[in-house]
């Protein structure tokens, strides 16, 4: 088969209830999902993560380049030195430094419900972390020339999978962007063209984990669609 033949494309037929039913289902569990900032130990079978970063590597993606990469990390010595090279940046960005905060006020005040701060135990206590990196290029090939296309949208498009498959999983998520993010291109060994895009932690949700009020409100379809 070569890469400009054709091949038919058809779906399983489905009575309309049926996928109705499906829709709702999806949607449903879906809502259920919440970030969430505090995990247990428990252990996460690495065959799940598989499952899912496969099932993120799916998406569509501009000119199917697939522009993604996912550096999975369970070690202790890995995950501690994330976490410490991430609350410094978060400290700096908290103004937990001493310093001026990176964050202007605006921001602070928006990450007022959250209850977030500098400290970010769960990059120890979380099972796996998957850093997402973006390539800038490289094509499907990976050859770390050809430009790829829309690919904050691609791997944007990938991360909602990836959390998707891991909430089908049972399992809780955190996206977690520290800004800058730099540093972690040179802590999983990825090259120069590829941008880190967030870490996505992932476990069972600690006994006592607790999200904040404020994740509840979510806007009603009238808000978040206009039918023309
Ligand atoms: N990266 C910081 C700040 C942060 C920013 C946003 I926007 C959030 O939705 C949550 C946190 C932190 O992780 O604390």
């Amino acid at each position: 088969m070569k890469d400009h033949d054709r091949l038919p494309y058809s779906l399983p037929p489905m009575p309309e209830e049926e996928r109705m039913a499906a829709a709702r289902a999806i949607r449903e569990s879906l809502a259920s999902r919440r970030t969430c900032r505090y995990f247990s130990h428990a252990p996460v079978p690495r065959e799940i993560i598989e499952q899912a970063i496969l099932a993120a590597g799916s998406a569509p993606s501009g000119a199917n380049h697939q522009p993604w990469h996912f550096a999975v990390i369970s070690s202790s010595n890995k995950k501690r030195a994330l976490r410490e090279a991430a609350e410094a940046e978060e400290r700096r960005f908290y103004g937990e430094d001493g310093g001026k905060a990176k964050a202007g006020q605006d921001w602070l005040e928006a990450l007022g419900p959250l209850g977030t701060d500098a400290d970010k135990p769960f990059l120890e206590t979380a099972p796996w972390l998957i850093v997402v990196f973006a390539q800038r290029k490289g094509g499907i090939d990976e050859d770390g020339k050809t430009q790829n296309y829309y690919v904050n949208e691609s791997v944007g498009i990938a991360c909602g999978m990836l959390l998707t498959t891991l909430h089908a999983a049972g399992l809780a998520t955190l996206t977690h962007t520290p800004s800058p993010m730099g540093f972690l291109r040179e802590l999983c060994g990825r090259p120069e063209h590829e941008k880190p895009l967030m870490i996505v932690a992932v476990g069972h949700p600690a006994p006592d984990a607790t999200v904040p009020a404020h994740a509840l409100r979510k806007k009603p379809l009238e808000q978040i669609a206009s039918w023309l």
